[in-house]
């Protein structure tokens, strides 16, 4: 393609005509230099920032986007581009300077001059929502590269769905030192290799300096060994040598692996004494030193100005790759009516909600009408088995529990990488690296992922979590073996403090369904949520189904409603959520014996009845003087229900081993348990 050609024709020009060879030399150092200069002039008006590490990339970077790459700035998210994720995302000015040169038309040079302040299109990190031409956010090293394993695997598997035609392009990953440090970096190339997602190419920055200095004090990792033994092509270049560079990358486009590029350079390059030094990472460089390189370089404009030629060189290259964009649309428009209409739709992120909403009632009236007292993570695989063939978005996948965490309803193929077309993946034993593969399954579109662990392994999917939440991703998580209730494996795999650590992510909702009504009403919102993550948390244990009526209504969508009313005037409002319904509706039938009316209020989403309006909620909570909630978890939260006058009736300590009636008995969670607090409340103990 015409990009490959432009760096085949400047490679082969090298030896054929020196002349013609230097004066493109010294067109890619200005190129270069305009985003060192920008880089340098943003971060001093900042005040704050890393200039080093866009002046070490900048020759990398101007070759990959003036060569290579194919975009258009005017349709920043057209589907079938190659994305670029800057992993180290502390090099954001490295984007900005690009997408400014490059003619993003939001991007001007008074955002590159607002650089870092509030409002602008130039945060501190790269925020994909908040500027056009960013695809995901990144600052928290590791999380990119894992991110960009998501969007390859998704490419493949978009492109095995729906042709080359429509969906053919490389994911660009630019990654320092710390986000190889990082232990995610690990599982998402191991995954990557696994996958065999020949179109991911990785561009190290390998300038060995981190913040402490020299990284041989903290790392001596042979990288190019690393990533050949995780099944990547893997090869060492000069990171200022642009031939080099843009051969490696041609080489990298072919490869039937994917490919690590080590680029080895010098931070903070052309600044006189700083150059190659820890010191341009993390601050402005200083006037003098600015001065300094400025002369080195051979810049001689003013500040924040680029000279004309070099600005049109940049927009001239901007504008490479917009023939491609156009001959995609012509291709789509002329494909049969039905498959454009899948494809947009698809795309869209638009789930066809008449299908769902047809798919969740017909199984809520298969468990209306023979109920079963199932765990809710069974109930979930048989959601799955109707909703996988209705929403073809969906690829799900689990951290080597499939088995445990039932995400593979029948007949869903695997995907692999003798088959992209496959719709259930085996992630492996990396919670981290699956879930920062989701979210980059979720930014590349398409693709509903969702995937299993234990709820307890929360903790090694947070950070990619929080981002997902940040990001708005529909990403969902489907948790199980959610309290002391999964029994024998005792307390390092029972969740106490975890649903409570996961509702304080603001923008993630937990859903903690009581029984199968309950868990298809649960999936029904969390893919509807099409601009949050959502976290199933389901039971390893049987519960008794408890909704037995038809309601058409999701009655779940309110995060929380009255599942059984009091007999006469409450006296006693119980709230629980998942597997403790059941041992709330015991303690409502014990409080009626000893002539106490209690109400049962069910709270599916404690993160979704929160955020209802004042009315709505107060009218669920009720007005009986005596509030009790019960949840085999810590208490913190429930507060907001009720008070801190009310009573708790959960966890305070770690669990323990042990079959899990015993484990319920031994912390006193019970029926039993919950009637006496509300009586005790009521001074009737
Ligand atoms: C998970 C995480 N830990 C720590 C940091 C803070 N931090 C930002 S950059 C950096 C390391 C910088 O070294 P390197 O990755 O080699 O980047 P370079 O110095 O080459 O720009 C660190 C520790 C972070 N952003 N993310």
């Amino acid at each position: 393609m015409p990009p490959l050609a432009a760096v085949s024709a400047a490679a082969a020009s090298t030896t054929a005509d020196p002349s013609a060879s230097q004066s493109q030399r010294a067109q890619h150092q200005h190129m270069a230099n305009a985003i060192r200069a920008l880089a340098m002039d943003a971060v001093e008006q900042a005040k704050c920032g890393h200039p080093g590490m866009p002046m070490g990339v900048a020759d990398i970077a101007t070759v990959l986007f003036t060569r290579v790459m194919k975009f258009d700035p005017n349709d920043p998210a057209w589907p079938d581009r190659d994305r670029f994720v800057l992993s180290a995302g502390h090099g954001s000015m490295l984007l900005y300077a690009v997408l400014y040169l490059l003619g993003y038309p939001r991007m001007t040079i008074d955002e590159i001059k607002r650089f870092r302040q509030f409002g602008s299109l130039t945060p501190g990190h790269p925020e994909n929502f908040v500027t056009p031409g960013v695809e995901t956010t990144t600052g928290p090293l590791g999380q990119g590269l894992a991110n960009a394993v998501g969007m390859a695997i998704a490419e493949a598997h978009l492109s095995a769905e729906f042709g080359r035609e429509l969906v053919d392009h490389h994911t660009y990953v630019l990654a320092s030192d710390g986000d190889l440090m990082e232990g995610i970096s690990q599982e998402a190339i191991a995954l990557a290799g696994h996958l065999k997602l020949n179109k991911l190419i990785v561009l190290f920055d390998d300038n060995g300096i981190s913040i402490d200095g020299p990284l041989s004090l903290a790392d001596s990792v042979d990288q190019v060994k690393r990533f050949e033994a995780a099944g990547w092509a893997a090869t060492r270049i000069d990171g200022h040598d642009p031939d080099a560079i843009a051969r490696a990358l041609e080489k990298a486009r072919t490869s039937s692996k994917p490919s690590l590029i080590a680029c080895r350079t010098t931070i903070g390059f052309g600044a006189p004494t700083k150059a190659g030094s820890e010191k341009t990472h993390g601050s402005p460089l200083g006037a003098d030193e600015i001065k300094g390189a400025r002369e080195r370089l051979g810049w001689t404009s003013p500040a924040f100005e680029v000279p004309a030629d070099v600005l049109s060189s940049w927009r001239t290259a901007g504008q490479r790759a917009v023939t491609h964009h156009q001959a995609w649309r012509a291709r789509l428009d002329a494909l049969p009516a039905e498959k454009r209409a899948a494809f947009e739709q698809r795309l869209s992120g638009k789930v066809a909600s008449d299908k769902l909403a047809a798919a969740v009632r017909g199984l809520k009236e298969t468990f209306v009408k023979a109920p079963k007292d199932i765990a809710t993570r069974v109930a979930s695989e048989l959601v799955l088995d109707a909703l996988v063939p209705a929403i073809p978005d969906l690829v799900g996948g689990s951290a080597d529990l499939t088995g445990s965490n039932n995400t593979k309803p029948k007949g869903m193929a695997i995907l692999s990488s003798a088959n992209y077309s496959g719709r259930f993946i085996h992630y492996g034993v990396r919670e981290h690296g699956m879930a920062a593969a989701m979210n980059g399954m979720a930014l590349h579109g398409g693709i509903i992922p969702y995937s299993g662990t234990f709820l307890v392994f929360s903790d090694y999917c947070r950070p990619a979590l929080r981002l997902a939440a940040l990001m708005e991703q529909r990403v969902i998580h489907v948790m199980t073996h959610d309290s002391i209730g999964l029994g024998e494996d005792g307390p390092t795999h029972q969740p106490v403090e975890h649903l409570a650590a996961l509702r304080a992510i603001p923008n993630l909702n937990v859903y903690r369904p009581c029984d199968p009504v309950e868990t298809a009403e649960c999936w029904q919102l969390a893919i509807e949520s099409s601009h949050r993550p959502s976290v199933l948390a389901l039971t390893r244990q049987n519960v008794p189904q408890l909704r037995k009526e038809l309601d058409v209504a999701n009655r779940c969508a309110t995060g929380a409603y009255e599942i059984a009313p009091a007999e006469g005037k409450a006296a006693v409002s119980l709230f629980a959520s998942g597997s403790e319904v059941a041992i709330a509706m015991t303690a409502r039938r014990l409080l009626a014996e000893r002539g106490v009316a209690a109400r049962v209020v069910s709270v599916p989403c404690l993160d979704l009845f929160l955020a209802q309006a004042a009315e709505l909620r107060h009218s669920i909570i009720g007005d009986a003087p005596v509030k009790v909630a019960v949840e085999a978890g810590v208490r913190q939260g429930w507060d907001a229900i009720i008070g801190a006058d009310g009573a708790f009736v959960g966890m305070s300590t770690f669990g323990a081993s042990a079959p899990y009636q015993e484990l319920f008995r031994h912390f006193g969670i019970t029926a039993e348990k919950v009637a006496e607090a509300a009586l005790a409340k009521m001074g009737k103990s």
